[in-house]
């Protein structure tokens, strides 16, 4: 590791850590800097005034922002810095959060030894293992199953060495059931975008234009707390520079709404309501691109009337291997291939062969007619002349306006109905793939896989998988690669098998799955899960359920497997993590592709050695070189952004084209039609899940229980250990839930008071905030332990010299906010979305509160 490192004089020291402080303070987390005369301290006692500087990238919300760390003789570190890059820096930055790897280390919570249970799951009692011993176990257990290979599942959240734990598994070991963490997060996202583009839209692949935007419109997304990447910062300063605008929607009102021109709070899971309307209005008031939507979608397509099916499909002799269809030429006033016409009408309904068809565009402007700003109104709150009024302001600053796409699309019911309007808005608007619009990344490196590198039998994933089982069983569009609900479903049932090994890496899936009682309950159950393996950097929900806990290196203390690809704003640049400091004395931690390596040795898979270094010189090669990466620490690949309605590749559509009614899935989700369904094929109202259940109207300790991110914390589960973190919080007042000033007041609540929340999978207590910035119908935090009785407060390690050692594990930063996982209803209940691949509605659901 030393070879990658500089020297630095004392002055120039100074003068990095001053602009690291200046980095950081642009980002809007910043849980604490050290100052720089406590750096200078710090510096002075190593005597020789030299600090080694490593590059890397930080992982901690899997960003990957390119930071460099200053390290001492001792291998202390002694300051982190954003790694500037000329030219690149436009985009690239970092938080304040990697202010907190000093600390990160030396968590209490850290897992030091490799661990065995000794108590039952979930009572937290293990005893210290061997390395050898620990490997053996795993490679037994591995083994136990070599013929029946489908009952192996391995989850890990993406990020990190992931990508090299599922190829793993998936073409060492042979398992199908291989799954990331997507369905608890973007799918409704993705399933939306399907609908549209005829594949999965995953958040990472689009890119708003913020920069060249004039009208920026946010709904369900936080870009100060959540996406906490400098990045948004940078570009949304700039956008402001040029004076564009920000509306914003949120059920909360906090950093975000301060910055926004229009805040609306707005009821959870009603978004989708207001962009009905926007779209009625867009349609009402000819308010559209039609230049875009003739030539880039299939809004001028014909179709019957009374089925919807297109009039004429052809082969398209313009296109190769694509359809094109029958349009309306308003140039001759006669019926045409689309590719034949000079003007294809938009809106246009006639008769063709004796029966009424009709344009796509106006089968949609019927399917919204009722959708008005007055009938939004009702169910929003928000004036119905304010929702008109962002339609049309919207349709003004178009193409350079857009509502903005979304990260967590898993918390209602109606989210992937809510992105598929919403992105058709856009459509409309003209401006996806446009400058100021919705774009796409420039170009992406491609890697070879590491197995291609260093030899390793491999196999092919074989068995019946757990997704084809619960799709002969009516789940529909399941991903491929995000199937987490499913396990969970597959544990509790313990169909179509029993699980023989569960091996989990760098996810807290107890904590984050709904349903976490059941899932508790089930993984207790050897019968439904014979072997748990757990490997993680700190002990966790997740870890106390572990059989054999195997302790891993946070990013600083380990050469990532492969090389990482960041990329912000127009920019993508090649990251490599690297090890900067050793893990402490006392912690035997291994990175997670050492430990699975030793695994396939073991198995007599490979005799080669894993080298991180020689799959990096590798994947490299085309792109500059190892030796520039490791001087640089990044290397830029793509520069710009794409701007093209769905980034340049062919579309897998049937028309090739950007389809507002998808003609494949008209065919397979025609029953649909006319349904308050997700799988319907126009846009539709569906109200959300805790809509339908009360009619609207919530009894006065009734509330809809929404959890979010904070900046300092919430899903990375080690941050929340923190100290800083935790007075950080403390000092914003996000230590507890929001509660509604009138309605606490109705339950006799007054700030400050313990409040208990009862929902139907368990109760939480939390601190009530009371204020008026949050909608009377939510009662919203962030995402927190809080399991109560449920999880032991401390684990129990029997050392090697036959010592207890106990941890008290959830003390810092377990009890703010609220957990919905647990507060929510059972797995199989109306909050698991079987037609987004039984996705999590993770927030979409009624709790009863009172005074603790
Ligand atoms: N600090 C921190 N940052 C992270 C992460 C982390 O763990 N910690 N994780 C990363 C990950 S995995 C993700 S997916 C992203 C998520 O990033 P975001 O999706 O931006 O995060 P959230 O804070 O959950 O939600 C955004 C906003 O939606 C609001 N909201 C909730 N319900 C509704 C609703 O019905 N309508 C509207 N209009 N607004 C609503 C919330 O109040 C919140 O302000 O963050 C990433 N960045
Ligand atoms: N109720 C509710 N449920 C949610 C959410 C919510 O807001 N509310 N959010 C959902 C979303 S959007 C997501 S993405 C999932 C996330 O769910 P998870 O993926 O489970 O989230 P993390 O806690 O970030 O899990 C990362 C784990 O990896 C370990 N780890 C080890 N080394 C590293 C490292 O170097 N970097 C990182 N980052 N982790 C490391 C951490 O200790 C931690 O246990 O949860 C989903 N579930
Ligand atoms: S945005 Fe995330 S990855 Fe980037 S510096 Fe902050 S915590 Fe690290
Ligand atoms: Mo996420």
């Amino acid at each position: 590791m030393s070879n990658d490192g500089f020297k630095l004089t004392r002055r120039e020291f100074l003068k990095l850590t001053a602009a690291a402080s200046a980095a950081v303070s642009v980002g809007v987390a910043v849980p604490r800097i050290p100052s720089v005369a406590e750096l200078e301290k710090a510096e002075l006692a190593v005597g020789d005034g030299m600090i080694r500087e490593v590059t890397t990238a930080c992982l901690i919300c899997m960003q990957r922002c390119p930071i460099a760390v200053g390290v001492d003789s001792e291998g202390k570190i002694r300051y982190v810095r954003y790694l500037t890059m000329e030219g690149y820096d436009e985009f690239f930055a970092c938080c304040g959060r990697p202010q907190l790897i000093f600390e990160l280390p030396f968590l209490r919570e850290r897992i030091k030894k490799p661990l065995l249970r000794v108590g039952k799951r979930g009572e937290g009692k293990f005893k210290e293992i061997s390395w050898d011993e620990a490997l053996r176990l795993l490679t037994e257990w591995i083994k136990e199953y070599w013929d029946e290979p489908w009952r192996i599942v391995a989850m890990s959240r993406s990020g990190a060495d992931s990508g090299f734990f599922h190829t793993f598994f998936k073409s060492v070991v042979g398992t199908p059931n291989v799954t990331k963490h997507c369905d608890t997060c973007h799918t409704g996202l993705d399933w939306a975008g399907y609908f549209l583009f005829g594949k999965l839209v995953s958040p990472s692949s689009l890119i708003p234009d913020y920069a060249n935007a004039d009208l920026i419109v946010i709904m369900g997304r936080n870009p100060t707390q959540g996406i906490v990447a400098t990045a948004w910062s940078k570009l949304f300063a700039e956008s402001r520079a040029r004076k564009a605008r920000l509306i914003v929607f949120d059920v909360k009102r906090d950093r975000l709404c301060e910055l926004a021109d229009r805040c609306y709070i707005i009821p959870p899971g009603t978004d989708l309501a207001i962009v009905l309307a926007i779209m009625n209005v867009i349609l009402e008031e000819k308010l559209y691109n039609s230049e875009y939507l003739i030539k880039w979608t299939n809004a001028s397509m014909l179709v019957y009337e009374d089925t919807l099916e297109p009039v004429k499909m052809d082969v398209n002799p313009l296109q190769k291997d694509k359809l094109t269809y029958l349009v309306y030429d308003e140039a001759t006033g006669e019926y045409k291939l689309k590719p034949e016409a000079k003007k294809p009408a938009l809106e246009y309904e006639g008769e063709y062969n004796g029966r009424r068809v009709k344009t796509v565009l106006l089968v949609l402007k019927d399917a919204v007619k009722k959708y008005t700003p007055e009938w939004a109104s009702r169910i929003t709150g928000v004036p119905a002349e304010e929702i008109r009024w962002v339609a049309r302001e919207l349709a003004r600053a178009a193409p350079r306006a857009f509502i903005d796409h979304v990260y967590k699309a898993a918390r209602y019911y109606n989210e992937g109905m809510f992105n598929r309007v919403r992105m058709i808005v856009n459509v409309l608007l003209g401006s996806m793939g446009v400058k100021g619009g919705i774009a796409y990344p420039g170009g992406k490196p491609k890697f070879p896989s590491p197995f291609e590198v260093i030899p390793i039998e491999t196999r092919k994933p074989g068995g019946e998988s757990i997704p084809e089982y619960w799709k002969k069983r009516g789940v529909k569009n399941i991903h491929k690669k995000c199937f987490s609900q499913l396990v969970e479903k597959t544990v509790v049932e313990g169909k179509p098998y029993p699980i023989g090994l569960l091996i989990i890496y760098n996810e807290n899936i107890v904590s984050h799955i709904l349903g976490a009682r059941e899932f508790i309950e089930a993984l207790k159950d050897e019968n439904k899960v014979k072997h748990i393996v757990v490997i993680d950097t700190t002990f966790n929900e997740t870890v106390l359920f572990a059989d054999l806990v195997l302790p891993t290196t946070f990013f600083i203390e380990q050469d990532g497997a492969t090389l990482h690809y960041a990329k912000k704003g127009g920019l993508g640049q090649i990251v490599a993590i690297k090890k900067v400091v050793d893990p402490p004395k006392d912690v035997d931690a291994k990175p997670c592709w050492q430990i699975l390596w030793e695994v396939a040795k073991r198995l007599g898979l490979t005799k080669a050695e894993y080298d991180p270094r020689k799959v990096w010189e590798k994947q490299v090669e085309k792109y500059g070189g190892l030796k520039e990466l490791l001087e640089k620490g990044v290397i830029p690949v793509a520069k710009g952004l794409k701007y093209h309605p769905w980034g340049g590749k062919p579309l897998p559509t049937e028309t090739g084209e950007i389809e507002l009614i998808n003609v494949k899935l008209l065919r397979e989700y025609r029953e649909y039609l006319g349904k308050e369904s997700p799988l319907n094929p126009l846009p539709t109202w569906i109200p959300p899940a805790w809509m339908r259940e009360t009619g609207g109207q919530l009894a006065d300790d009734q509330f809809v229980v929404v959890d979010a991110m904070s900046a300092l914390t919430a899903t990375n589960t080690f941050m929340r250990f923190s100290g800083i973190v935790r007075d950080a919080m403390e000092k914003r007042r996000e230590y507890g839930v929001l509660i509604h000033t009138e309605r606490a007041a109705k339950l006799g609540i007054r700030d400050g008071d313990l409040v208990r929340i009862k929902g139907p999978g368990g109760e939480m207590i939390a601190k009530a905030i009371v204020t008026d910035g949050v909608h009377p119908t939510v009662i919203v935090g962030p995402h927190a332990t809080n399991f109560g009785e449920l999880l032991p407060k401390e684990v129990e390690v029997v050392k090697a010299d036959g010592s207890v050692e106990r941890v008290r594990i959830f003390a810092k930063g377990g009890g703010y906010g609220v957990n919905t996982n647990l507060l929510g209803l059972p797995v199989f209940g109306k909050t698991l979305v079987v037609e987004e691949g039984a996705r999590t509605a993770q927030c979409d659901f009624i709790v009863k509160v009172s005074k603790a």
